[in-house]
């Protein structure tokens, strides 16, 4: 049996044996009560990070997103972002069915835009409009392909949000890797927003968890939604323990996973049927064009899977593999000759 590579996402990844460890000797508490000391030195140590005042450890991706919107808007406000964000294609319609919220969705290469589109989709304010209340950045934009946005437009971007009287939230799942890329620091990117949504569980391989990070009275907000959302949890220093240890030993790792990724384009970018570019892959996301030809990318997918290697669709004609802890250099060559084989007909033959 061929071994099984997963390159479906950086969330499959399973906690290693040291951090298994260090999960089981996690002291704990209830965080409810607001009592468990593991949880509250990763919000702390977060919080620190970022170079902001207060965090929240909460489940998921999704959870600390929906909990910043909820926070800093209101029922009938309007979310000014990429209409690529994951908050948009990914969190089932939740701007709207938790915080009512409508999406303005903004346009442009890679998942980002800039200035002149937030001031030209700006709502000014109206009695008979929505009020164009929260501004959202995607930083690695997953959609655009993992990419980077340069310092210097999320600085035009977030000033022009500010300037129109905006909060500005970003959805920093894979921060991390947008650190680890640019040699930045959490908090570079951070002093730019009022609200950052970070993740555990993606690159870092922590099994569980995601945060906000904020101001104190924003924080308190999304205590309590987490709560009203069904995320507040007993005795999570088990879970917090994992992520602690994610932080300490898995976060200068990425740069191999952004190694690997560039390993994988270039490796693919021959193979008849596919088009992919080496130059466009900037972390751990590699992005695979289909040709019609070939056949859709689901059925490309499923073909894949035939000869042991998991990759997503993304549209159509996109398929998406992305590189993490649980993938080797070696399981990257092997993944270009299987997909190869496929691609030229000689693995299913
Ligand atoms: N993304 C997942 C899928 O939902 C697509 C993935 O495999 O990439 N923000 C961003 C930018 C994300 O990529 C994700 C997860 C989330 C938020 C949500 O995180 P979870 O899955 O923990 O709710």
């Amino acid at each position: 049996m061929t071994p099984l590579i997963d390159l479906r996402s950086d969330t499959v990844t399973r906690p290693t044996t040291a951090m298994r460890r260090a999960m089981a000797e996690a002291e704990v508490g209830d965080d409810v009560l607001g009592d468990d000391p593991t949880v509250i030195r990763l919000q702390e140590r977060v919080a620190d990070l970022m170079g902001k005042p207060a965090a929240c450890f909460v489940p998921s991706g999704t959870m600390a997103n929906q909990t910043a919107i909820r926070a800093q808007t209101e029922h009938g406000d309007e979310i000014l972002g990429h209409e690529d964000s994951h908050i948009v294609h990914y969190e089932t319609g939740a701007p709207a069915a938790l915080a009512g919220c409508m999406m303005r969705p903004a346009r442009g290469e890679r998942g980002m835009f800039d200035a002149d589109q937030v001031q030209a989709l700006f709502r000014p304010d109206s009695i008979h409009a929505p009020r164009t209340r929260l501004l959202l950045i995607e930083n690695t934009q997953n959609r655009g392909g993992g990419s980077v946005w340069p310092l210097e437009q999320i600085k035009r971007v977030t000033a022009k949000g500010r300037e129109l009287g905006m909060r500005v939230h970003l959805d920093g799942a894979r921060i991390w890797n947008a650190c680890v890329a640019t040699s930045l620091k959490p908090a570079d990117y951070a002093r730019h927003f009022d609200t950052i949504s970070c993740c555990f569980s993606k690159g870092l391989g922590a099994p569980v968890g995601s945060a906000v990070v904020g101001d104190r009275a924003t924080i308190d907000r999304v205590i309590r939604f987490r709560k009203m959302f069904g995320g507040a949890m007993r005795q999570s220093g088990v879970l917090a323990a994992a992520a602690l240890y994610a932080l300490d030993h898995h976060y200068d790792r990425l740069a191999e996973d952004h190694e690997n990724a560039k390993r994988l384009a270039n490796g693919l970018a021959d193979v008849p049927g596919l088009k992919v570019d080496p130059s466009a892959v900037e972390t751990n996301m590699v992005f695979l064009d289909v040709d019609r030809s070939v056949g859709t990318a689901a059925a490309v997918c499923k073909k894949l899977e035939a000869v042991g290697v998991l990759v997503l669709p993304n549209t159509l004609q996109r398929i998406r593999a992305v590189c993490h802890l649980d993938v080797s250099r070696a399981a990257i060559d092997q993944t270009i000759k299987r997909i190869a084989d496929v691609l030229c007909d000689k693995a299913l033959a």
